[in-house]
Formats: C-alpha cells, structure tokens, sequence
C-alpha cells in the first residue's frame, strides 16, 4: 500500500532546503502500517530562529509586501494550480502520515485548493476606509496593511488544509510566513512550500521549519520577530502559546479544542440525521475539531433513532487507508490510541451503556496499526468525562432531552464553543436554537461544510481569532489610520479650537 519511497526532507528556508542545525531527524512510520514513510528535520531554536529571520528580511526587503494585490493574487492561482498537478501526491503523503482514508484524503487537498483560490481572489480586495466628512481640511485614510512575519503553527488531522486555512489568508495580506507544522506530518507542508515557490513566490516569504512544538513552535510564539500568530492545536498547548506570546503582545489567533454535540430533533428528516450523526463522529477517524462527537436526540424517537445508528456504526469499514471503500482508517500514532482507549475505558467505569464498539480492533491486518472500532455509548450524562472532554477518536456519547431548552442547555454545558449542529424541519426551533448555542459555527441539517468565504473559530475555550473568509485575512493585517490635515494648521494654544476636533 505504500505508494513511495521513504521521503527525506530538511527544512525549507528562504527558498531553499535547509539541514537542521543539530543534524537530527523525526522518522515517520504510517500509522496504519507501522511502516517508515518519512524523515522530518528536527529543528531546534535557532532554526526557527533562522526562518523568522528568513520571513522577516523578506518583509523589509523583498518585493511582496510591496506588490500590487492583483501580482501577489496571480502567484496565488500559480500556486494552486501546482497544488493541482500534483493533487494524488499531496493526498498519498497526508494518508501515509495521518492514517486518514485516500478517499477523504483527495477531498482535503481539493478543499485547500480552493481555500488558495479564494485567497488569491482576496488579495486583491484588500482596501480599507476613507473618511471625506471631518471638515473640508481633513481627510482620514483607514487603511489595512499586512501585519508583518506570520507564524503559524498547524496540528496532525489535516495538514495540507490547515495549511491552507492559514497560509494563503496570510499571503493574501502579504505577510511574509514561517510554517510549522505537527512534526508527525510535516511532508504535505514542505511539499506546498516547494511548490509555492516554483510558482514563482519569492523566496523567504514561506518558510516551513520541522521539529518539536516545545522547540521550534515555542519560538515564533516567542519572538519578538514575529508579528502574528495563528495557532490550531489542543486547548492545553493553546494556553502555553498564549503566555509565550506575551513577550511582544503579538496579534493572536487560538483554534483549539471542540466538544461538538449533533442535535436531533423529533420533527428531523431522521435518515438526513442519521446520515450526519454518523458522518459528524467517524468522518477523520473523529480526529476533528468539530468532530460530532455528542449527539442529543430528543426522547421520543431515541430509542428507534439508536437502534438504526448502532446498526450503521458497525457496519462501518475500517482498515487500510489505502483502499477507496475504508470509511474509517488509523488514528494518528499508538499514544493516541492508548488515549482514546483510555476515554473508553472511563466511559465504561463512569455508568454509560457501550452500545457498539469499545476496543481496539485486532487481527491480521490490524495489528501493525492503530485501529478503533467505531464505538457508541448512550445514557451519558454531562457529569462524564466522555460528554466533557475532547476525545479525538471514534466515539460517540448520547444524551436524550425532552424539550428545546433542555437540548440547549445540555450543547452548552460544555467549556468548548466551536461547533454544534441541529436537525429539525421546524424554522422556529432551527433559529431559535442555532440563536442559543454558544459556538462559532452552527450547521442546520449539515454538518461538517466549509468554505472559503465563511469565517470558522471558535468561543468559550476553543479560542479566537477566526480563520478563512474575510474575516481570516484580515487576522493577518493591522487597522491604520492616516489623518491628512489640508491648508494651514489653526494654531492650538491661542485658538479656539478643541483637542478633539469636532
Ligand atoms: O496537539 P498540540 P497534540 C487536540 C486533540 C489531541 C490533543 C493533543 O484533543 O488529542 O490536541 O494533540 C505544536 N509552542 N487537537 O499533542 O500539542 C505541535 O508541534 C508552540 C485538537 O498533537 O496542540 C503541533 O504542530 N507550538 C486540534 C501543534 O502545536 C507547539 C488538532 C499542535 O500540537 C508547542 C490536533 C508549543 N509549546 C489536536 N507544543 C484541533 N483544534 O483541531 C506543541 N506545539
């Protein structure tokens, strides 16, 4: 199943491969296979160091922040049509060093290619605001200008679109950036940086640096060189980056952790919500953010709900990433499995009822991976730790509730506010609940969509900021006023006039 060689890389700086300074290596075995399928630099401090310095002389000195919108836009298309020729390599690698099915592979590197599209499109919208109205010797540009180097730090899950959530938003701006990515799967983001340059964006401009977060990620969150940060990662590393920023108050965005809850209401198309409970938990392995990982059905049609939700989770597939009819593949290495398994096992202790599932699946084909069955618990109850913490794998905790309040009060009592979604028929209850629930996204009879133009982030706990839309370029830029005073200035002390002027 391994469809490449053993991939070798170094770091990508200033437009070139870089060896790492202390000469070590990350190996990468596919998590489904156990097999070595790369080698990551492991960059310590001062390579990162080199990379902002990298970014940073590309900001002064290099023509991108420099460019018209429309000349950095038109890079931008280059660089998604790269992506493009070589869309079944960049899917292959992220299989190789996720474990995430070939299937849903390809719809992530499509889904990146389009968020460096929009991108491109946005880079020529860029503008801000004039203010013609404060007196006929006045004129105030309100204008937005990229905020400077970039860091951004990417997690395992998807590592060529969060690259792409980030990165080209960034661009667009006409930041300069340093990549870095999870040092389990680093060889998407390295890719898209040698193809971002042969479509011709200049060198220094994105930077992709390996290694450990505690090393390498630590430092742009450090810097005093880096201008902004945007981080995608667990809620408890989220919080480290957040004191390490401290140091020159950089401009930050956090999307951390989610607790998401499917909620399904008695007056639902139930095959339409069948359909979305099981692809919102087991889609990626349930290794998203916004993972469905609760669902609140309300009581009356519960017991049936479940019985027909029971049958369809196990009779999912699952196996090797490779083969186009998997619907669940392994998850990202064995401590995380030991992890999920260990939620699992709490679940059990804790009183709720395992409907499906609950082991680590074993047998021929299995056992050089890490694999977990497809697993469903009802009777939970928000006390558990199942129905509070983000657990990152294939299960599923169920709650019933009787009424609308109940169903909103139960989506909210957790501390993650990313994404939450309602199935019903009923317009009053679709507005009123998607009105109540406390997170950045509410989906209505989907769940799991997005696109380029809407904004996604999170509330509570999960962080801020926001990525993609407008709203995710512009996390990359800083609001400047320029105050044009026309004709001669009226003296200050003397005159009449206010400090204010108005
Ligand atoms: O995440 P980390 P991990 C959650 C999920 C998972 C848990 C742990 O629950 O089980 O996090 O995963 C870099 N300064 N999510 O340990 O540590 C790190 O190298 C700067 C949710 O992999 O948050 C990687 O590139 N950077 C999440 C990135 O941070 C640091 C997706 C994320 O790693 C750093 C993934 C530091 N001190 C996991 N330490 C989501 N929101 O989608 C580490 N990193």
């Amino acid at each position: 199943m391994q469809a490449t060689e053993v991939r070798s890389y170094k770091h990508f700086i200033n437009g070139e491969w870089v060896d790492p300074l202390d000469g070590e290596t990350i190996p990468r075995n596919n998590p489904a296979t156990g097999a070595l399928v790369a080698e990551f630099a492991s960059g310590n401090e001062e390579d990162s160091r080199r990379a902002i310095a990298a970014a940073r002389r590309a900001f002064y000195e290099g023509p991108w922040p420099r460019m018209t919108g429309n000349e950095r836009g038109r890079l931008l298309y280059k660089f998604a049509q790269k992506m493009r020729e070589e869309e079944e390599k960049l899917a292959i690698i992220d299989v190789e060093e996720t474990g995430k099915t070939i299937r849903f592979a390809r719809d992530d590197i499509n889904a990146a290619i389009a968020l460096v599209e929009y991108a491109a499109g946005l880079a020529s919208q860029v503008h801000g605001e004039v203010y013609s109205n404060l007196g006929e010797n006045y004129n105030a540009t309100v204008v937005r200008e990229p905020a400077g180097v970039a860091g951004l730090v990417i997690p395992w899950n998807f590592p060529a679109l969060i690259f792409c959530q980030k990165a080209p938003f960034a661009l667009a701006a006409g930041c300069t950036v340093v990549v870095k990515p999870s040092e389990f799967t680093s060889g998407s983001a390295l890719e898209l940086a040698r193809m971002a340059k042969e479509a011709g964006i200049p060198d220094g401009v994105l930077n992709v640096v390996t290694g450990v977060g505690t090393a390498t990620g630590q430092v742009l969150a450090e810097s005093s060189d880096v201008d902004v940060l945007s981080f995608t990662g667990s809620t408890a590393t989220g919080r480290r980056v957040m004191e390490a920023a401290t140091r020159n108050l950089k401009k930050l965005s956090l999307e951390l952790g989610g607790k998401a809850a499917n909620i399904v209401f008695a007056d639902a198309d139930l095959e339409d919500a069948l359909d979305g409970v099981l692809f919102g938990i087991y889609f990626n392995q349930g290794e998203c953010c916004v993972s469905g990982t609760r669902l609140l059905v309300e009581d009356s049609i519960a017991d049936e709900f479940m019985e027909k939700l029971v049958e369809r989770a196990a009779s999912l597939k699952v196996g090797d990433p490779m083969d186009e009819q998997t619907d669940i593949g392994a998850l990202i290495n064995p401590d995380h499995m030991k992890k999920v398994l260990g939620f699992i096992e709490k679940g059990r202790n804790q009183g709720a009822t395992l409907r499906t599932g609950g082991e680590r699946l074993t047998g021929s084909s299995y056992d050089n991976g890490a694999f977990v069955a497809p697993t469903i618990f009802d009777d939970v109850r928000p006390e558990m730790e199942i129905f509070q913490e983000e657990i990152f794998g294939p299960v599923l905790s169920v709650s019933r509730f009787r009424s609308k309040e109940e169903a909103i009060e139960e989506a909210n009592a957790v501390r993650y506010g990313l994404a939450n979604s309602v199935w019903t028929k009923n317009l009053d209850t679709a507005m009123l609940v998607s009105r109540a629930l406390r997170s950045g996204t509410v989906w209505v009879n989907c769940t799991i969509e997005v696109y380029p133009q809407t904004p996604f982030g999170g509330y509570k706990e999960s962080g801020f900021g926001r990525e993609m839309g407008r709203a995710g370029m512009e996390e990359f830029t800083e609001v400047k006023n320029v105050l044009y005073r026309l004709g001669k200035r009226e003296p200050f002390f003397g005159g009449d006039r206010g400090p204010m002027g108005v």
